[in-house]
């Protein structure tokens, strides 16, 4: 694990797409510019805009995994799963409205998400591992708004962009791991009233639980632990769906509710 970058590089592409971020504006992938950038410079920036965010009193609320399915790593054309961290202000209240301004050209994905109730890093976390971690699950929408142009990217420049983490949405209804069938969990997208996705379980990473422990080996790889109690979203069953000002979605899963929101 080495670095290319230097730590002001770092640092001034950290602030870079976090202005992006924080503004709405779109920027050409970093890569572009700083094309021997290694993995290790594209987390670091990941972690020093948590850094940021911290040294102003923003929490972190939880973590994300992305391009978890074949759906999502098809529509990207990127083949390796990535990892966000998940900020106080991304929270929307189900049957809440999302502002469509403070955003650049948002999508959303449904996903399944995990609380922990025991610690775990990596390296060599599985999955009866993340399972016997896990308090309970729930669904959870979420959007993602890339901060590159034309929602264009690859691995690196979307690791350092936070993987285009923006909002989220939790439902109410939780059930425990071993309550459900999680390879046969379906889901169906709406969008105005219209089915725009449908999808299972099985779709992340062949068990959403994977997806929790890729979670952990690939933090293990920096040191870091996923902490007890935190909330995880697993990734996209489906591919994402484009959203425009003033759609409606309602996300059905089966047996725990349905999700619902609006674009204003
Ligand atoms: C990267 C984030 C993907 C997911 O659930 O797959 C993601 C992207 O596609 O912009 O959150
Ligand atoms: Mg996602």
């Amino acid at each position: 694990m080495t670095n290319n970058l230097t730590k002001d590089q770092i640092e001034g592409l950290a602030e870079h797409l976090e202005n992006a971020e924080l503004k709405a504006f779109e920027v050409t992938k970093i890569t572009d510019d700083y094309p021997d950038m290694t993995y290790k410079d594209a987390f670091d920036i990941q972690w020093e805009i948590r850094r940021r965010k911290e040294a102003r009193g923003t929490k972190i609320v939880g973590m994300k995994m992305g391009l978890t399915s074949w759906a999502k790593m098809a529509q990207m054309g990127v083949e390796h799963p990535c990892y966000g961290f998940l900020a106080d202000y991304f929270t929307v209240p189900d049957g809440g409205e999302v502002k469509f301004d403070e955003l650049i050209h948002p999508k959303i994905e449904a996903e399944i998400a995990f609380v922990t109730k025991k610690p775990l890093k990596g390296p060599g976390v599985t999955i009866a591992d993340a399972l016997a971690a896990t308090d309970f699950v729930l669904p959870a929408v979420e959007v993602i708004d890339s901060r590159y142009k034309d929602f264009k990217f690859d691995l690196k420049s979307v690791i350092a962009d936070n993987s285009s983490s923006t909002r989220f949405i939790t439902g109410g209804q939780m059930v425990r791991p071993e309550e459900i069938d999680m390879k046969n969990f379906g889901v169906v997208m709406e969008i105005n009233g219209e089915v725009v996705a449908t999808g299972a379980g099985a779709a992340v990473l062949g068990h959403p639980a994977a997806s929790v422990a890729m979670l952990a080996n690939m933090m293990g790889e920096r040191g870091e632990e996923v902490p007890a109690g935190t909330f995880i979203m697993t990734g996209g069953i489906t591919a994402a769906v484009q959203i425009n000002k003033g759609d409606n979605f309602a996300v059905r899963y089966q047996g725990l509710g349905t999700i619902t929101g609006r674009f204003v």
